[in-house]
């Protein structure tokens, strides 16, 4: 019998048909009411598959009690419910390390494009503005200072992105760690006074919600960028907002929102920021990386119980 498996996200049609002999998974999003199905046929499935951005809602798993296993798209934790998982013994997945290249080369991609402003003097290119005179200058990227919140696997990819670079880095982590060879900083404003660019990579969840106050923007000050690749919810939105307009920094480059993919009408006016929508992972090669180590997690754990990939549990 294969095992029945509930999705709630699609795997990439080369990897669907593989998939589809081994497990008998039912497509949740094809339900018109998936309440009442839940309740119906939760009993039904040991395997669910979601991703970083739907995780599972506690009243999802409720409705499955013989669950065993979660493989979730996307290395965020935030949105699985691993509590609730731990005290019922259900394994969960996720996929760590194969997005680390492309996460970190947008991080990259948008300290160039807010310090060079790429994308604003594409606009001016475009809007004709070149007839009537040059381009304001910019700032240089290289030699200058970056500040890593959250140096964990991406953000140790981002510093080694900036070492190409000649960038100074240093970091700020709950705790130092002592296997790198950057300068730690103690406190999140310390980084952000000595950093040309804050580049915010940490993970998202409750404990890290607003670490990027006003005060560590002021910190940042009105030579300072902003880079966030990891999730809005780490900064204070509209504190950023106000910091941006009334010129306390100079700038952001923004992968991620507090309310995704609702965007501020004040943010979208300003030309110094640039505004991604949540694309660091999305490219052919990762994400089809990523869609394999969750079909990994799956025969990992039908064969043998355990996963490749497990998110580390709460202590
Ligand atoms: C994806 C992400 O956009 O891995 C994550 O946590 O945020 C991104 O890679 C996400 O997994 C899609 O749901």
């Amino acid at each position: 019998m294969k095992p029945r498996l509930l999705q709630h996200v699609a795997i990439p049609p080369l990897l669907a048909t593989e998939f589809n002999t081994r497990y008998d998974a039912h497509p949740l999003w094809k339900e018109a009411d998936p309440a009442a199905f839940l309740a119906r046929h939760g009993h039904e499935f040991t395997g669910y598959v979601t991703s970083a951005r739907f995780g599972v809602d506690d009243a999802t798993l409720a409705a499955m009690p013989n669950l065993k296993v979660i493989s979730s798209f996307g290395v965020g934790t935030e949105t699985l419910p691993l509590e609730a998982a731990q005290a019922r013994g259900i394994a969960v997945g996720y996929t760590p390390d194969v997005l680390n290249d492309c996460v970190a080369d947008t991080a990259f991609g948008l300290v160039m494009d807010v310090a060079r402003r790429f994308s604003a003097s594409d606009r001016f290119v475009r809007a004709r503005r070149w007839l009537q005179g040059a381009y304001p200058l910019a700032t240089r990227v290289s030699g200058k200072q970056l500040g890593i919140l959250g140096l964990g696997r991406i953000g140790q990819v981002v510093a080694r992105r900036a070492s190409g670079f000649d960038m100074e880095v240093r970091y700020h982590n709950r705790r130092p760690n002592p296997a790198v060879p950057y300068t730690y900083e103690s406190s999140i404003e310390s980084l952000a006074r000595w950093a040309d660019f804050l580049v915010v990579v940490s993970a998202g969840g409750p404990e890290t919600r607003h670490l990027v106050t006003a005060s560590v923007l002021r910190a940042l000050g009105p030579q300072g960028f902003l880079i966030n690749v990891s999730r809005g919810s780490v900064i204070d939105e509209d504190a950023l907002i106000q910091a941006l307009e009334e010129g306390t920094i100079a700038g952001a480059g923004l992968d991620v929102y507090a309310d995704e993919p609702r965007i501020p009408e004040r943010l979208l006016a300003l030309d110094q920021v640039v505004l991604l929508p949540h694309l660091a992972s999305a490219t052919n090669e990762t994400r089809q990386a990523m869609a394999e180590l969750v079909v990994d997690n799956l025969d990992a754990f039908y064969a043998t119980g355990k996963l490749r990939a497990s998110v580390p549990l709460p202590a």
